[in-house]
Protein backbone atom coordinates (compact mmCIF):
# COMPACT_ATOMS: atom_id res chain seq x y z
CA UNK A 1 0.00 0.00 0.00
CA UNK A 2 1.22 3.46 -0.93
CA UNK A 3 1.98 5.33 1.89
CA UNK A 4 -1.42 7.54 3.38
CA UNK A 5 -1.21 11.23 1.85
CA UNK A 6 -1.63 13.75 4.51
CA UNK A 7 -3.73 17.17 4.96
CA UNK A 8 -3.10 19.22 7.93
CA UNK A 9 -5.57 21.50 9.25
CA UNK A 10 -5.23 24.36 11.31
CA UNK A 11 -9.18 25.61 12.24
CA UNK A 12 -10.77 29.05 11.90
CA UNK A 13 -12.04 30.02 15.31
CA UNK A 14 -14.70 31.78 17.29
CA UNK A 15 -13.95 34.20 20.02
CA UNK A 16 -14.98 37.50 20.98
CA UNK A 17 -11.68 38.86 20.73
CA UNK A 18 -8.28 37.37 18.65
CA UNK A 19 -5.20 38.48 17.26
CA UNK A 20 -2.16 36.80 16.42
CA UNK A 21 -0.36 37.79 19.03
CA UNK A 22 3.35 35.40 17.60
CA UNK A 23 0.77 32.62 18.11
CA UNK A 24 1.24 29.35 15.44
CA UNK A 25 -0.42 25.87 15.07
CA UNK A 26 2.91 24.19 16.39
CA UNK A 27 1.76 21.09 18.15
CA UNK A 28 0.53 20.30 14.44
CA UNK A 29 2.93 21.72 12.42
CA UNK A 30 5.34 19.39 14.83
CA UNK A 31 3.38 16.68 14.28
CA UNK A 32 3.14 17.13 10.46
CA UNK A 33 7.25 17.34 9.95
CA UNK A 34 7.58 14.01 11.98
CA UNK A 35 5.08 12.34 9.45
CA UNK A 36 7.35 13.58 6.72
CA UNK A 37 10.07 12.62 8.31
CA UNK A 38 8.70 8.93 8.05
CA UNK A 39 8.10 9.60 4.12
CA UNK A 40 4.40 10.78 3.91
CA UNK A 41 3.56 13.31 2.11
CA UNK A 42 1.62 16.18 4.04
CA UNK A 43 -0.37 19.09 2.87
CA UNK A 44 -1.12 22.15 5.21
CA UNK A 45 -4.27 25.04 4.77
CA UNK A 46 -4.22 26.90 6.98
CA UNK A 47 -7.37 28.86 8.00
CA UNK A 48 -6.10 31.66 10.51
CA UNK A 49 -4.85 33.94 7.78
CA UNK A 50 -3.59 36.88 9.28
CA UNK A 51 -4.21 40.60 6.89
CA UNK A 52 -1.03 40.96 5.87
CA UNK A 53 -1.65 44.71 5.28
CA UNK A 54 -1.65 45.49 8.67
CA UNK A 55 0.80 42.93 9.72
CA UNK A 56 3.03 44.87 12.51
CA UNK A 57 6.78 45.25 12.01
CA UNK A 58 7.37 42.50 14.80
CA UNK A 59 5.34 39.97 12.75
CA UNK A 60 2.09 40.52 15.16
CA UNK A 61 -1.12 40.90 13.42
CA UNK A 62 -4.95 41.13 13.23
CA UNK A 63 -6.49 38.02 12.09
CA UNK A 64 -8.76 38.38 9.08
CA UNK A 65 -12.25 38.46 10.78
CA UNK A 66 -16.10 38.38 10.47
CA UNK A 67 -19.06 39.18 12.83
CA UNK A 68 -21.51 36.56 13.24
CA UNK A 69 -24.17 35.50 15.47
CA UNK A 70 -24.02 34.52 18.94
CA UNK A 71 -24.67 30.97 19.79
CA UNK A 72 -27.54 30.31 22.23
CA UNK A 73 -25.36 29.84 24.94
CA UNK A 74 -23.55 33.08 24.79
CA UNK A 75 -26.23 35.53 24.60
CA UNK A 76 -25.98 37.17 27.66
CA UNK A 77 -22.53 38.03 26.37
CA UNK A 78 -22.70 41.82 25.95
CA UNK A 79 -19.73 41.93 23.29
CA UNK A 80 -19.46 41.53 19.97
CA UNK A 81 -18.25 38.03 18.55
CA UNK A 82 -16.73 37.28 15.37
CA UNK A 83 -15.02 34.17 13.36
CA UNK A 84 -11.47 34.84 13.04
CA UNK A 85 -9.70 33.13 10.23
CA UNK A 86 -11.13 32.04 6.47
CA UNK A 87 -14.51 31.63 5.76
CA UNK A 88 -16.68 28.31 5.74
CA UNK A 89 -17.53 29.38 2.07
CA UNK A 90 -13.44 29.76 1.35
CA UNK A 91 -12.36 26.87 3.05
CA UNK A 92 -15.26 24.31 1.10
CA UNK A 93 -14.11 25.66 -2.07
CA UNK A 94 -10.48 24.66 -1.27
CA UNK A 95 -11.54 21.23 0.21
CA UNK A 96 -13.28 20.56 -2.96
CA UNK A 97 -10.50 21.60 -5.26
CA UNK A 98 -8.16 18.84 -3.58
CA UNK A 99 -8.21 15.70 -4.12
CA UNK A 100 -9.26 13.13 -1.26
CA UNK A 101 -6.24 12.60 1.70
CA UNK A 102 -5.99 9.52 3.34
CA UNK A 103 -5.91 11.12 6.39
CA UNK A 104 -6.54 14.61 7.65
CA UNK A 105 -5.40 16.23 10.76
CA UNK A 106 -7.06 18.46 12.68
CA UNK A 107 -5.62 21.03 16.17
CA UNK A 108 -7.86 22.06 18.65
CA UNK A 109 -5.63 24.29 20.47
CA UNK A 110 -7.59 27.04 23.43
CA UNK A 111 -10.15 24.82 25.34
CA UNK A 112 -12.87 27.41 24.30
CA UNK A 113 -12.23 27.45 20.57
CA UNK A 114 -13.71 23.88 19.97
CA UNK A 115 -16.84 25.04 17.74
CA UNK A 116 -14.27 25.82 14.77
CA UNK A 117 -12.76 22.56 15.07
CA UNK A 118 -15.66 20.87 15.19
CA UNK A 119 -16.98 22.41 12.42
CA UNK A 120 -14.05 22.36 10.39
CA UNK A 121 -13.97 18.59 10.96
CA UNK A 122 -17.80 17.97 9.96
CA UNK A 123 -16.94 19.85 6.36
CA UNK A 124 -13.94 17.99 5.72
CA UNK A 125 -16.04 14.80 6.44
CA UNK A 126 -18.57 16.10 3.97
CA UNK A 127 -15.37 16.85 1.55
CA UNK A 128 -13.85 13.89 2.21
CA UNK A 129 -15.95 10.68 2.90
CA UNK A 130 -13.67 8.21 3.26
CA UNK A 131 -10.40 10.13 4.68
CA UNK A 132 -9.65 9.08 8.41
CA UNK A 133 -9.83 12.25 10.39
CA UNK A 134 -8.07 12.64 13.78
CA UNK A 135 -8.47 15.95 16.31
CA UNK A 136 -5.29 16.77 18.27
CA UNK A 137 -4.64 19.54 20.70
CA UNK A 138 -4.58 20.38 24.02
CA UNK A 139 -8.60 21.11 23.83
CA UNK A 140 -7.92 16.89 23.52
CA UNK A 141 -5.98 17.02 26.24
CA UNK A 142 -7.94 18.91 29.28
CA UNK A 143 -11.12 18.31 27.74
CA UNK A 144 -11.19 14.63 26.70
CA UNK A 145 -14.14 13.46 27.17
CA UNK A 146 -15.84 17.02 25.95
CA UNK A 147 -14.21 16.71 22.66
CA UNK A 148 -15.28 13.02 22.20
CA UNK A 149 -18.70 14.18 22.21
CA UNK A 150 -18.01 16.85 19.89
CA UNK A 151 -15.62 15.74 17.51
CA UNK A 152 -18.50 13.15 16.23
CA UNK A 153 -16.84 12.96 12.72
CA UNK A 154 -13.48 12.18 14.35
CA UNK A 155 -11.76 8.41 13.56
CA UNK A 156 -9.66 9.93 16.73
CA UNK A 157 -9.28 12.15 19.09
CA UNK A 158 -5.86 12.19 20.53
CA UNK A 159 -4.55 14.02 23.88
CA UNK A 160 -1.25 15.33 24.02
CA UNK A 161 -0.42 12.68 27.00
CA UNK A 162 -1.47 9.81 24.44
CA UNK A 163 0.81 10.51 21.23
CA UNK A 164 1.37 6.97 20.87
CA UNK A 165 -1.88 6.00 20.31
CA UNK A 166 -1.86 8.24 17.11
CA UNK A 167 0.95 6.59 15.57
CA UNK A 168 -0.36 3.42 16.20
CA UNK A 169 -3.95 4.36 14.21
CA UNK A 170 -1.88 5.21 11.23
CA UNK A 171 -0.20 1.83 11.52
CA UNK A 172 -2.84 -0.50 11.38
CA UNK A 173 -5.67 1.84 9.58
CA UNK A 174 -2.88 2.19 6.72
CA UNK A 175 -0.34 -1.57 7.29
CA UNK A 176 2.32 1.52 7.11
CA UNK A 177 5.21 1.45 9.94
CA UNK A 178 5.78 4.44 10.73
CA UNK A 179 9.93 4.13 11.78
CA UNK A 180 9.92 7.13 13.96
CA UNK A 181 7.96 7.84 16.78
CA UNK A 182 8.86 10.36 18.82
CA UNK A 183 6.91 10.85 22.38
CA UNK A 184 8.34 14.37 22.79
CA UNK A 185 10.30 13.48 25.71
CA UNK A 186 13.38 14.16 24.21
CA UNK A 187 13.29 17.72 22.36
CA UNK A 188 16.51 17.46 20.61
CA UNK A 189 15.11 14.44 18.46
CA UNK A 190 12.79 16.23 16.84
CA UNK A 191 12.74 17.39 13.39
CA UNK A 192 11.85 21.05 12.63
CA UNK A 193 8.15 21.90 12.39
CA UNK A 194 7.11 22.24 9.27
CA UNK A 195 6.93 26.02 8.77
CA UNK A 196 7.45 25.77 5.38
CA UNK A 197 4.01 24.38 4.98
CA UNK A 198 2.66 27.59 5.48
CA UNK A 199 4.39 29.62 3.01
CA UNK A 200 4.84 33.12 3.92
CA UNK A 201 6.90 32.54 7.99
CA UNK A 202 6.85 36.00 9.45
CA UNK A 203 8.05 34.11 12.17
CA UNK A 204 9.18 31.25 13.45
CA UNK A 205 7.94 29.61 17.37
CA UNK A 206 11.01 28.03 18.81
CA UNK A 207 9.99 25.70 21.49
CA UNK A 208 12.80 25.46 24.16
CA UNK A 209 11.53 23.07 26.87
CA UNK A 210 7.92 21.20 27.42
CA UNK A 211 6.41 21.26 31.28
CA UNK A 212 7.90 23.40 33.97
CA UNK A 213 9.43 23.05 37.56
CA UNK A 214 7.00 25.50 38.46
CA UNK A 215 3.44 24.47 40.40
CA UNK A 216 1.47 27.84 39.63
CA UNK A 217 -2.22 27.21 40.77
CA UNK A 218 -3.98 28.30 37.51
CA UNK A 219 -1.62 26.62 34.76
CA UNK A 220 -2.03 23.26 33.12
CA UNK A 221 1.36 22.89 32.31
CA UNK A 222 2.13 20.24 35.03
CA UNK A 223 -0.71 18.44 34.42
CA UNK A 224 0.35 18.19 30.93
CA UNK A 225 3.87 17.57 30.81
CA UNK A 226 4.90 15.95 33.95
CA UNK A 227 8.32 16.64 34.22
CA UNK A 228 10.32 19.06 32.36
CA UNK A 229 12.62 18.08 29.28
CA UNK A 230 14.56 21.10 27.24
CA UNK A 231 16.43 21.22 24.52
CA UNK A 232 20.57 21.71 24.47
CA UNK A 233 20.95 25.24 23.54
CA UNK A 234 22.96 24.18 20.24
CA UNK A 235 19.84 22.51 19.23
CA UNK A 236 17.98 25.44 19.16
CA UNK A 237 20.94 27.38 17.52
CA UNK A 238 21.06 24.83 14.59
CA UNK A 239 17.13 25.62 14.32
CA UNK A 240 17.65 29.09 14.29
CA UNK A 241 20.53 28.97 11.43
CA UNK A 242 17.98 27.10 9.69
CA UNK A 243 15.31 29.17 9.65
CA UNK A 244 17.46 32.53 9.26
CA UNK A 245 18.75 30.45 6.00
CA UNK A 246 15.52 30.33 4.61
CA UNK A 247 14.98 34.04 5.07
CA UNK A 248 13.48 34.45 8.82
CA UNK A 249 14.43 37.40 11.13
CA UNK A 250 12.03 36.91 13.80
CA UNK A 251 12.03 34.50 16.43
CA UNK A 252 9.48 33.53 19.39
CA UNK A 253 10.52 31.70 22.55
CA UNK A 254 7.45 29.19 23.63
CA UNK A 255 8.76 28.00 26.77
CA UNK A 256 7.13 28.15 30.66
CA UNK A 257 10.03 28.95 32.19
CA UNK A 258 12.86 29.96 29.68
CA UNK A 259 15.03 31.66 32.36
CA UNK A 260 15.29 28.58 34.84
CA UNK A 261 18.68 27.27 35.55
CA UNK A 262 19.78 29.74 32.97
CA UNK A 263 23.64 29.17 33.43
CA UNK A 264 22.80 25.53 31.76
CA UNK A 265 20.33 26.99 28.93
CA UNK A 266 19.47 30.48 28.83
CA UNK A 267 22.60 32.21 29.36
CA UNK A 268 24.89 30.01 26.95
CA UNK A 269 22.00 29.87 23.85
CA UNK A 270 21.69 33.65 24.16
CA UNK A 271 26.04 33.72 24.35
CA UNK A 272 25.87 32.02 21.17
CA UNK A 273 23.27 33.70 19.68
CA UNK A 274 25.04 37.01 20.29
CA UNK A 275 28.13 35.56 18.28
CA UNK A 276 26.34 35.06 14.99
CA UNK A 277 27.43 36.87 11.90
CA UNK A 278 23.77 38.41 11.47
CA UNK A 279 21.10 39.70 14.16
CA UNK A 280 17.82 38.53 14.74
CA UNK A 281 15.31 39.68 16.76
CA UNK A 282 13.54 37.63 19.76
CA UNK A 283 10.18 38.20 21.36
CA UNK A 284 8.96 36.36 24.73
CA UNK A 285 5.40 36.21 24.83
CA UNK A 286 4.86 33.60 27.45
CA UNK A 287 6.74 36.24 29.77
CA UNK A 288 9.97 35.66 32.02
CA UNK A 289 10.20 35.48 35.84
CA UNK A 290 11.86 38.22 37.19
CA UNK A 291 13.71 36.13 39.93
CA UNK A 292 15.92 35.42 37.23
CA UNK A 293 17.36 38.13 35.54
CA UNK A 294 20.64 39.24 36.76
CA UNK A 295 22.92 41.48 35.19
CA UNK A 296 24.78 39.09 32.86
CA UNK A 297 21.30 38.19 31.65
CA UNK A 298 19.66 41.49 30.56
CA UNK A 299 23.04 42.34 29.04
CA UNK A 300 22.54 38.96 26.82
CA UNK A 301 18.63 39.55 26.17
CA UNK A 302 20.33 43.30 24.55
CA UNK A 303 23.37 41.37 22.88
CA UNK A 304 21.06 38.55 21.56
CA UNK A 305 17.89 40.90 19.86
CA UNK A 306 15.42 41.21 22.65
CA UNK A 307 13.42 44.11 21.33
CA UNK A 308 11.49 44.08 24.42
CA UNK A 309 11.39 41.92 27.34
CA UNK A 310 7.89 40.38 28.94
CA UNK A 311 8.13 39.84 32.58
CA UNK A 312 5.45 38.04 34.70
CA UNK A 313 4.19 39.64 38.28
CA UNK A 314 1.13 38.17 38.81
CA UNK A 315 0.25 40.56 41.80
CA UNK A 316 1.47 42.45 43.83
CA UNK A 317 -0.69 41.21 46.99
CA UNK A 318 1.62 38.81 48.79
CA UNK A 319 -1.60 36.64 49.74
CA UNK A 320 -2.41 36.00 45.64
CA UNK A 321 1.89 35.58 45.03
CA UNK A 322 1.92 32.78 47.28
CA UNK A 323 -1.60 31.57 45.99
CA UNK A 324 -0.68 31.28 42.39
CA UNK A 325 2.82 30.10 43.06
CA UNK A 326 5.33 32.15 44.94
CA UNK A 327 7.95 33.08 42.27
CA UNK A 328 8.21 36.79 42.35
CA UNK A 329 8.34 38.88 44.88
CA UNK A 330 8.34 42.81 45.35
CA UNK A 331 12.13 42.69 46.31
CA UNK A 332 13.04 40.32 43.10
CA UNK A 333 10.83 42.15 40.71
CA UNK A 334 12.30 45.79 41.44
CA UNK A 335 15.63 44.32 41.50
CA UNK A 336 15.10 42.81 38.11
CA UNK A 337 13.48 45.83 36.48
CA UNK A 338 16.45 47.89 37.69
CA UNK A 339 18.92 45.60 35.91
CA UNK A 340 17.06 46.03 32.59
CA UNK A 341 16.66 49.64 32.84
CA UNK A 342 20.47 49.83 33.36
CA UNK A 343 20.98 47.67 30.10
CA UNK A 344 19.30 50.02 28.25
CA UNK A 345 15.30 48.72 28.27
CA UNK A 346 12.69 51.56 28.15
CA UNK A 347 9.39 52.09 29.82
CA UNK A 348 7.75 50.30 26.45
CA UNK A 349 10.08 48.11 26.40
CA UNK A 350 9.43 46.54 29.84
CA UNK A 351 5.96 44.66 29.62
CA UNK A 352 4.91 43.41 32.43
CA UNK A 353 1.81 40.99 33.06
CA UNK A 354 -0.40 41.26 35.67
CA UNK A 355 -2.90 38.50 36.55
CA UNK A 356 -6.93 40.15 36.13
CA UNK A 357 -9.98 38.34 37.18
CA UNK A 358 -9.13 35.79 39.20
CA UNK A 359 -11.37 33.93 41.78
CA UNK A 360 -12.57 36.22 44.47
CA UNK A 361 -10.08 39.22 43.38
CA UNK A 362 -10.80 42.59 44.14
CA UNK A 363 -10.19 45.20 41.64
CA UNK A 364 -8.13 47.08 43.75
CA UNK A 365 -5.36 44.81 43.93
CA UNK A 366 -5.51 44.80 39.61
CA UNK A 367 -5.07 49.43 40.01
CA UNK A 368 -2.67 48.69 42.81
CA UNK A 369 -0.36 46.72 40.73
CA UNK A 370 -1.07 48.81 37.76
CA UNK A 371 0.23 51.99 39.58
CA UNK A 372 3.50 49.84 41.09
CA UNK A 373 4.73 48.55 37.73
CA UNK A 374 3.90 52.07 36.26
CA UNK A 375 5.71 53.65 39.17
CA UNK A 376 8.73 51.37 38.20
CA UNK A 377 8.78 52.98 34.56
CA UNK A 378 7.79 49.90 33.36
CA UNK A 379 4.69 49.25 31.26
CA UNK A 380 1.58 47.31 32.86
CA UNK A 381 -0.57 44.57 30.75
CA UNK A 382 -3.56 42.86 31.93
CA UNK A 383 -3.43 38.96 31.77
CA UNK A 384 -7.19 38.14 31.88
CA UNK A 385 -7.67 34.67 34.00
CA UNK A 386 -8.63 31.90 32.23
CA UNK A 387 -10.21 29.03 34.09
CA UNK A 388 -7.90 25.76 33.39
CA UNK A 389 -9.37 22.47 33.69
CA UNK A 390 -6.96 19.67 35.59
CA UNK A 391 -5.47 22.49 37.44
CA UNK A 392 -5.77 23.34 41.29
CA UNK A 393 -7.26 26.87 40.98
CA UNK A 394 -9.94 25.61 38.67
CA UNK A 395 -11.19 22.71 41.01
CA UNK A 396 -11.10 25.02 44.26
CA UNK A 397 -12.90 27.27 42.28
CA UNK A 398 -15.42 26.24 39.30
CA UNK A 399 -18.36 26.26 41.28
CA UNK A 400 -18.00 29.73 42.03
CA UNK A 401 -17.96 30.78 38.72
CA UNK A 402 -20.91 32.69 36.95
CA UNK A 403 -20.83 30.40 34.30
CA UNK A 404 -20.98 26.33 34.30
CA UNK A 405 -16.86 26.74 33.37
CA UNK A 406 -17.16 22.54 33.82
CA UNK A 407 -19.74 21.88 31.99
CA UNK A 408 -18.88 23.60 29.01
CA UNK A 409 -15.20 24.92 27.63
CA UNK A 410 -16.98 27.68 25.72
CA UNK A 411 -17.02 29.40 29.51
CA UNK A 412 -13.51 28.84 29.97
CA UNK A 413 -12.51 32.00 27.57
CA UNK A 414 -11.73 34.94 29.78
CA UNK A 415 -13.65 37.53 27.37
CA UNK A 416 -16.92 36.19 29.42
CA UNK A 417 -15.06 36.95 32.51
CA UNK A 418 -16.58 33.48 34.54
CA UNK A 419 -15.35 35.15 37.58
CA UNK A 420 -16.69 38.84 38.47
CA UNK A 421 -18.14 39.19 41.04
CA UNK A 422 -19.42 42.46 43.09
CA UNK A 423 -15.86 43.08 44.32
CA UNK A 424 -14.92 43.18 40.63
CA UNK A 425 -17.28 43.69 37.89
CA UNK A 426 -17.23 44.01 34.15
CA UNK A 427 -17.25 47.56 33.98
CA UNK A 428 -14.34 47.65 36.66
CA UNK A 429 -12.20 45.46 34.22
CA UNK A 430 -13.08 47.82 31.48
CA UNK A 431 -12.07 50.66 33.61
CA UNK A 432 -8.68 48.62 34.32
CA UNK A 433 -7.87 47.76 30.50
CA UNK A 434 -8.12 51.94 29.92
CA UNK A 435 -5.85 53.19 33.19
CA UNK A 436 -3.15 50.35 32.24
CA UNK A 437 -3.18 51.69 28.37
CA UNK A 438 -3.20 55.33 30.52
CA UNK A 439 -6.59 56.27 28.27
CA UNK A 440 -8.58 55.95 31.28
CA UNK A 441 -10.36 58.39 33.18
CA UNK A 442 -9.51 59.24 37.59
CA UNK A 443 -11.59 57.22 39.90
C1 LIG B 1 2.95 29.35 23.38
C2 LIG B 1 1.66 29.55 24.16
C3 LIG B 1 0.90 30.66 23.84
C4 LIG B 1 1.24 31.60 22.70
C5 LIG B 1 0.69 31.09 21.37
C6 LIG B 1 -0.40 30.06 21.46
C7 LIG B 1 -0.99 29.62 20.15
N1 LIG B 1 -0.48 28.60 19.55
O1 LIG B 1 -1.90 30.19 19.65
C8 LIG B 1 0.56 32.92 23.16
C9 LIG B 1 1.58 33.72 23.91
C10 LIG B 1 -0.06 33.75 22.07
C11 LIG B 1 -0.48 32.37 24.14
C12 LIG B 1 -1.55 33.12 24.55
C13 LIG B 1 -2.50 32.67 25.47
N2 LIG B 1 -2.47 31.52 26.13
CO1 LIG B 1 -1.14 30.17 25.83
N3 LIG B 1 0.18 28.87 25.84
C14 LIG B 1 1.27 28.63 25.15
C15 LIG B 1 2.02 27.40 25.66
C16 LIG B 1 3.13 27.87 26.61
C17 LIG B 1 2.64 26.49 24.62
C18 LIG B 1 1.70 25.98 23.51
C19 LIG B 1 2.49 25.17 22.54
O2 LIG B 1 2.71 25.57 21.41
N4 LIG B 1 3.00 24.02 22.98
C20 LIG B 1 3.88 23.19 22.21
C21 LIG B 1 3.16 22.24 21.28
C22 LIG B 1 4.18 21.29 20.65
O3 LIG B 1 2.25 21.51 22.06
P1 LIG B 1 0.70 21.32 21.64
O4 LIG B 1 0.20 22.46 20.89
O5 LIG B 1 -0.07 20.81 22.80
O6 LIG B 1 0.85 20.10 20.62
C23 LIG B 1 1.12 18.77 21.09
C24 LIG B 1 -0.13 17.93 21.10
O7 LIG B 1 -1.25 18.62 21.59
C25 LIG B 1 -0.19 17.43 19.71
N5 LIG B 1 -1.09 18.03 18.77
C26 LIG B 1 -1.45 19.29 18.56
N6 LIG B 1 -2.30 19.35 17.52
C27 LIG B 1 -2.47 18.12 17.06
C28 LIG B 1 -3.25 17.61 16.02
C29 LIG B 1 -3.22 16.23 15.76
C30 LIG B 1 -4.03 15.67 14.66
C31 LIG B 1 -2.42 15.37 16.56
C32 LIG B 1 -2.37 13.93 16.28
C33 LIG B 1 -1.68 15.88 17.61
C34 LIG B 1 -1.71 17.24 17.84
O8 LIG B 1 1.09 17.54 19.17
C35 LIG B 1 2.01 18.13 20.07
C36 LIG B 1 2.91 17.08 20.60
O9 LIG B 1 2.30 16.25 21.52
C37 LIG B 1 0.87 26.65 26.42
C38 LIG B 1 1.31 25.81 27.59
C39 LIG B 1 1.95 24.52 27.13
N7 LIG B 1 3.08 24.19 27.68
O10 LIG B 1 1.41 23.83 26.26
C40 LIG B 1 -0.04 27.81 26.85
C41 LIG B 1 -1.57 27.61 26.93
C42 LIG B 1 -2.02 26.87 25.70
N8 LIG B 1 -2.09 28.97 26.90
C43 LIG B 1 -3.05 29.14 27.71
C44 LIG B 1 -3.65 30.42 27.95
C45 LIG B 1 -4.55 30.53 29.17
C46 LIG B 1 -3.39 31.51 27.13
C47 LIG B 1 -4.06 32.90 27.20
C48 LIG B 1 -5.55 32.87 27.41
C49 LIG B 1 -3.33 33.68 28.29
C50 LIG B 1 -3.94 35.02 28.65
N9 LIG B 1 -4.58 35.09 29.79
O11 LIG B 1 -3.82 35.95 27.93
C51 LIG B 1 -3.67 33.52 25.85
C52 LIG B 1 -4.84 33.43 24.85
C53 LIG B 1 -4.43 33.20 23.44
C54 LIG B 1 -5.40 33.58 22.40
N10 LIG B 1 -6.62 33.99 22.63
O12 LIG B 1 -4.99 33.51 21.27
C55 LIG B 1 -3.44 27.85 28.41
C56 LIG B 1 -4.65 27.12 27.79
C57 LIG B 1 -5.97 27.79 28.01
C58 LIG B 1 -7.13 27.04 27.44
N11 LIG B 1 -8.27 27.23 28.06
O13 LIG B 1 -7.04 26.31 26.49
C59 LIG B 1 -2.14 27.05 28.30
C60 LIG B 1 -2.29 25.52 28.31
C61 LIG B 1 -1.21 27.51 29.46
C62 LIG B 1 -1.77 27.40 30.84
N12 LIG B 1 -1.83 28.51 31.54
O14 LIG B 1 -2.13 26.36 31.33
N13 LIG B 1 -0.19 31.14 24.53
Amino acid sequence: MHAPRVLAVNPYIYDFAAYNFWSSPLGLLSIASILRHNGLPVEFIDCMRVNEAKRKPDGRGPFVKEKVPKPEILKNVQKPFRRYGISPDELSSILSAREEPDLVLITSIMTYWYRGTAEVSEMVRRAFPRAKIVVGGIYPTLCYDEAILNFKEADLVVPSTDIGAFYRFIEEEFHHTLSFKPLFDDLDVLPYPAHDLLGNIPFVPVLTSLGCVFRCTYCATPYMYKKMVRRSPGSVLDEIAHWHDRGVGRFVVYDDSFLYSSENFAKPLLRSIARLPYRIRIYNPNAVNAAFIDGEMADLFVRSGFREVRIGLESIDPLVQSSTGGKVTRATFERAVKILKEAGYGPEQMSVYILAGLPRQDWRDVKRAIDYVRSLDATPYLAEYTPIPHTPMFDEFKDLARFPVSADAVYQNNAVFPYAWEGFTEDDLNWLKRYAKKTGDGR
